[in-house]
C-alpha cells in the first residue's frame, strides 16, 4: 500500500518554521517495512496537486477539521479511502466519520498495522478504537521530517495525559484521567540521537510525580540540552525540583495561568491556579534559577469584565514573562465549557469548526460581559502590546536580568519576533482553505448526509 500521511494547516496556507507533528512520526514508526511512506506537511509547503496514493491519512485537530474534510473529499471523489485520527474525530467521531472511510478513536499505536491490513484487502471499518497505551517501545520515526522547513525546536514526548480536569480543555476527554510515561531510559536514548536544538517536551503536564520527574530530569542532566516544557504552577512550589530541573537544561516553562481573575479560575474548575499573587511568586522563584516563564491565558468566560486584560497586561509585563498567549476561549467539543454554551443556545446553527465565517482570534459564541467586537478588539490589543518591539526588549532587559547568556537572549529574541511576525497572519484567518469553493458545498452535503457519504 502507499500511504500518504497528510498534516493540514488551519487555513490551508504554511507557517514559518513550525514543529514537526510527532504523531506522524509514531504512525511512520508502526508502519511495516512492506508499505511505502510519503508525508506531506501542508504547514510548511502547500499541498497543490493531487498526490498519488493508495491510502491517505490525516491527522486532525478541531482548528484543522474543516480543512482536512476539504482535503479528504477530494481524495474520496478520486475514490481513495481516507483514514482520520487525532483528537478531533475522538471527541466527535459522528460527525469525522461522515468525511473519513475509517476513523480511529484514541491513540494509533495498536490499531494502525491492522488499519493497513484491512486497507490493503478493500475492507477498512469505519471506526477502529486504540486501546490505552503503556507507552514502552513507541517507534518514533522522524526520517519523514528531514528535508523539510521546520523550526530549530524539536518535539519530545515523554508522557501522555494530565491530572486535571479544567473544564475548557479536551485531554480529558481524550486520556481520561489516567497519566502514562515512556521509560526514562528510552526518552534519554532518543533525545541523544536527535538533531541539535532546542527540544520542546509536548507533555501537557511534565510535572506529574516526583519519582518520575527526578529520574527524566537526571536522565537530562549528562545531555546538556536546552529545552522547554508545559506544566502545571505547582511545578515551583519546591525549590530543589526548581534547582533540579534548572541542572537538566530547563529554559523554559508553559505555564497555563488561564486567567488573573479568580472568579474566571473557579469557573474554569482551575482555581488551585488560585491568581496573581501566587503567580507572581512562582515566576520569581523560577526567574531566580534562570528559567523563563511562557504564561498562556484565556479570555471570554462569562465572570470576564473588560478590566480583565488590564490585569493580566499588568502581570505579565511585571513578571517579565518570556513569551505569552492570549487566547480566546474556543470551546472544544466534548468539553463541559462547550456542553454549557451550547445548551444555553450560544453558538450559531453551524459547528464553528465547519461554519466558513468562524475567523481564528474572533468570538464563536456569544460573551456574557461584553461584546464579541470588545473581546476580540480587547485580546488582539493584549497581543500587539505584548510583542511590540519596546515589550519585547523591556521584559529581556529589564530589572530582573531574566536572559543571562548571550545565547539565551538570541533564542529569547528569535522566538519573540517569530510570535510577533506570526500574529497578523493567523488573525482573523478563516478555518481551511478559502479558495477550496467546490469542497465548501461538498462538506454541507455530506454534513447533511448519511454517515460515510463521500
Ligand atoms: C505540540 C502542540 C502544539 C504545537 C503544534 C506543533 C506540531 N506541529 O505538532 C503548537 C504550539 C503549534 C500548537 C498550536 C495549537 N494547539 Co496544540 N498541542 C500540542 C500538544 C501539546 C502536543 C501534540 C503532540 O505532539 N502530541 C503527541 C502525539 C504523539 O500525540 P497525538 O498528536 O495526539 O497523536 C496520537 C493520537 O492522537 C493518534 N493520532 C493522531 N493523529 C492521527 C492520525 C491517524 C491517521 C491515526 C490513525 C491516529 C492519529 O495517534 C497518535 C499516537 O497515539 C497537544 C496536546 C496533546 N495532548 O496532544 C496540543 C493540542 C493538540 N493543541 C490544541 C490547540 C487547541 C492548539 C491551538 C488552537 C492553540 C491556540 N489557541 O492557538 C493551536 C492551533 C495551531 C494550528 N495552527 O493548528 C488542542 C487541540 C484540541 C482539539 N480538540 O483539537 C490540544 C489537544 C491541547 C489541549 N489542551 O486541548 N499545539
Ligand atoms: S492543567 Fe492544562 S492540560 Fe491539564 S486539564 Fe488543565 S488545561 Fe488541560
Amino acid at each position: 500500500v502507499k500511504i500518504t500521511f497528510i498534516n493540514p494547516s488551519m487555513t490551508g496556507r504554511t507557517r514559518r518554521g513550525p514543529m514537526e507533528p510527532l504523531a506522524f512520526a509514531v504512525l511512520a514508526g508502526l508502519t511495516p517495512p512492506e508499505h511505502d511512506v510519503a508525508f506531506h506537511d501542508e504547514c510548511v509547503e502547500p499541498l497543490t496537486a493531487d498526490l498519488d496514493t493508495d491510502l491517505v491519512a490525516l491527522s486532525v485537530h478541531t482548528f484543522t477539521a474543516r480543512r482536512a474534510y476539504q482535503i479528504a473529499l477530494r481524495y474520496r471523489k478520486r475514490g481513495i479511502p481516507v483514514v482520520m485520527g487525532g483528537h478531533h474525530p475522538t471527541l466527535l467521531p459522528e460527525e469525522a466519520t461522515r468525511f473519513a472511510d475509517a476513523i480511529v478513536i484514541g491513540e494509533a499505536e495498536a490499531v494502525w498495522p491492522r488499519i493497513l491490513l484491512d486497507a490493503d484487502q478493500g475492507r477498512l471499518k469505519p471506526v477502529y478504537e486504540g486501546p490505552k497505551e503503556d507507552l514502552a517501545g513507541i517507534p518514533f520515526d522522524r526520517r519523514i521530517f528531514e528535508g523539510s522547513r521546520y523550526g530549530p525546536v524539536t518535539p519530545v514526548q515523554f508522557g501522555r495525559g494530565c491530572r486535571f480536569n479544567c473544564d475548557f480543555c479536551s485531554v480529558n476527554r481524550f486520556f481520561g484521567t489516567r497519566v502514562v510515561q515512556r521509560p526514562v531510559q528510552e526518552v534519554a536514548e532518543e533525545i541523544r540521537e536527535l538533531r541539535p536544538g532546542h527540544i520542546f517536551f509536548v507533555d501537557d503536564n511534565l510535572w506529574v510525580d516526583n519519582d518520575g520527574f527526578t529520574e527524566l530530569m537526571e536522565a537530562l542532566i549528562p545531555l546538556k540540552r536546552r529545552w522547554t516544557c508545559q506544566a502545571s504552577v505547582d511545578v515551583a512550589d519546591d525549590p530543589e525540583r526548581i534547582r533540579l530541573m534548572a541542572r537538566a537544561g530547563c529554559y523554559s516553562i508553559l505555564i497555563g495561568f488561564e486567567s488573573t481573575a479568580v472568579a474566571t479560575l473557579v469557573s474554569m474548575k482551575k482555581s488551585w491556579n488560585q491568581g496573581t499573587s501566587r503567580y507572581e511568586d512562582t515566576v520569581r522563584r523560577l526567574h531566580d534559577h534562570g528559567i523563563l516563564v511562557y504564561g498562556t491565558f484565556v479570555f471570554g468566560y462569562d465572570e470576564d469584565t473588560p478590566e480583565v486584560f488590564e490585569a493580566c497586561r499588568r502581570f505579565c509585563e511585571r513578571s517579565q514573562l518570556f513569551l505569552a498567549a492570549f487566547n480566546l476561549l474556543m470551546p472544544l467539543p466534548g468539553t463541559p465549557t462547550f456542553e454549557r454554551l451550547d445548551q444555553e443556545g450560544r453558538f450559531g446553527d453551524e459547528p464553528w469548526w465547519i461554519d466558513p465565517s468562524s475567523r481564528f482570534g474572533y468570538p464563536v459564541f456569544r460573551p456574557a460581559g461584553m461584546s464579541k467586537q470588545e473581546l476580540a478588539d480587547q485580546v488582539r490589543a493584549l497581543k500587539t502590546r505584548f510583542y511590540s518591539r519596546k515589550s519585547i526588549l523591556s521584559r529581556a532587559f529589564g530589572t530582573g536580568h531574566i536572559v543571562r547568556s548571550p545565547s539565551s537572549l538570541s533564542f529569547y529574541l528569535m522566538v519573540n519576533f517569530k510570535y510577533r511576525w506570526d500574529l497578523d497572519r493567523a488573525l482573523l484567518a478563516p478555518f481551511g482553505d478559502r479558495s477550496d469553493t467546490s469542497a465548501l458545498s461538498g462538506i454541507c452535503d455530506a454534513a447533511a448526509g448519511p454517515p460515510g457519504a463521500p
